[in-house]
């Protein structure tokens, strides 16, 4: 059995996705997907001129190797661009080997764990009141986990605050715009809406908050602390993690649980983290951490350590990543949440897929394969819009992490 080609298709319904189709010479084909929110073309050059040459010709049963000789091949590891090429590979074969099969793919990862996936959905508003409003509209579309992110008084465009309600998207723009951050602010802001929040709804929803890389590991700790009365579900990226050793101070201080690993690419960003238990929640998802075949190494290093999942799944993960992580959070023993943030209309109807949202949960289809495909006629029209996300500036002007 042979890969006869494999197609790079970008397309943009409301927003950018990369998508590797893969062939064979039994008809047989499968769908990765490939996208870099506000990247995208590298990773389309990435796939074009550099993989698909390669694995043209290759046995696609040889899931393994073929991930093996993408990775030790390329010489130069890791990196967001080269592990999510190595990602819309995998994906592909799996969806390959899996209708080759006749199963679902949660099968061949080791079959069901559970009935359905409970997944967080977004919540926001300009301010304390709006975003409480927002809760309660997800509180009543069935939703038992919600995250929740409000602008802040004196800050320009803080982040986690959409326009629409269901419908967040923070790559607006052709050039990256400017937003604003103050920590103080945000430090005096933040725990007063998980207040209002469980006096209004009380204890039987699980809360989440987003920090976005945003406050420094003393200010974290210090976050982490102020929210303790409200029982978190988590506290996400609250420092950045290049250096993962930061975390043992914040987790020194408060018992909040902690998530990170949205922006991770391999095992090697987490593998401290995990190891010194100074997280919760491994939050890497299947496009950006190199595929079903990686993330699931990921999950169970983090298993040793009672660390649970919670895969990113914002907008920029095509459905086809959406896909394939119900599959694999359907099967992995150590599932703790998934993040679901709807696509659109124009973007479900691209990506026709089998997947199903119901009373706060997610469920993955019986079709054989990952249960994700892509209407390439729909694709073409339309094309590709640059779009990139929003950069951050302190008051002074200093650029801070968005
Ligand atoms: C999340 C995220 C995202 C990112 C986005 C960037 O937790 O959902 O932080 O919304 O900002 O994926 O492309
Ligand atoms: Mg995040």
């Amino acid at each position: 059995m042979k890969i006869i080609s494999a197609k790079v298709i970008v397309t943009c319904p409301g927003r950018n996705f990369v998508t590797l189709k893969i062939t064979t010479d039994q008809g047989v084909y499968g769908i990765g997907d490939a996208t870099m929110n506000g990247r995208e073309k590298a990773v389309v050059a990435y796939l074009e001129d550099h993989v698909v040459p390669c694995i043209i010709g290759m046995d696609p049963r040889r899931i393994e190797d073929i991930w093996q000789y993408l990775y030790r091949g390329a010489y130069w590891r890791r990196g967001p661009v080269t592990m999510r090429a190595i990602a819309a590979v995998d994906v592909a074969l799996w969806d390959i080997k899996a209708k080759m099969a006749g199963m679902p793919l949660y099968q061949l990862l080791g079959g069901r764990s559970r009935d359905g996936v409970m997944c967080y959905g977004h919540a926001n508003g300009a301010d304390i009141a709006e975003t409480v409003d927002a809760v309660g509209q997800y509180i009543d579309l069935g939703y038992k986990a919600i995250r929740a992110q409000t602008g802040v008084p004196g800050i320009k465009d803080a982040y986690g605050v959409g326009r629409g309600k269901l419908f967040y998207e923070p790559a607006d723009a052709a050039l990256p715009s400017v937003t604003g951050w103050d920590t103080r602010k945000a430090l005096n802001y933040v725990p007063k809406l998980f207040e209002k929040l469980r006096e209004t709804y009380g204890f039987d929803h699980h809360l989440l908050h987003d920090g976005h890389h945003r406050y420094t590991p003393q200010e974290a700790a210090n976050l982490g602390k102020m929210l303790e009365p409200y029982q978190l579900f988590w506290l996400e990226d609250v420092t950045p993690a290049e250096n993962q050793e930061a975390f043992r101070l914040i987790r020194q201080h408060t018992v909040t649980p902690l998530a990170v690993g949205e922006i991770f690419n391999t095992i090697w960003d987490a593998k401290d983290l995990i190891q010194n238990q100074l997280i919760d929640y491994i939050r890497c998802t299947i496009v950006s951490a190199g595929g079903v075949t990686h993330l699931r190494r990921i999950a169970d290093l983090a298993a040793l350590y009672q660390i649970r999942t919670g895969s990113h799944g914002a907008t920029d993960l095509s459905p086809v990543t959406m896909g394939t992580a119900l599959h694999f959070d359907t099967w992995v023993p150590n599932f703790g949440i998934q993040e679901y943030m709807r696509h659109t209309e124009e973007t479900d109807a691209v990506f026709p897929h089998d997947y199903t949202f119901e009373a706060g949960e997610l469920f993955c289809g019986e079709t054989p394969g990952h249960g994700v495909n892509i209407d390439e006629e729909l694709a073409a029209k339309y094309p590709y819009k640059p779009a990139y996300l929003p950069v951050a500036r302190l008051e002074d002007g200093t650029m801070w992490n968005w």
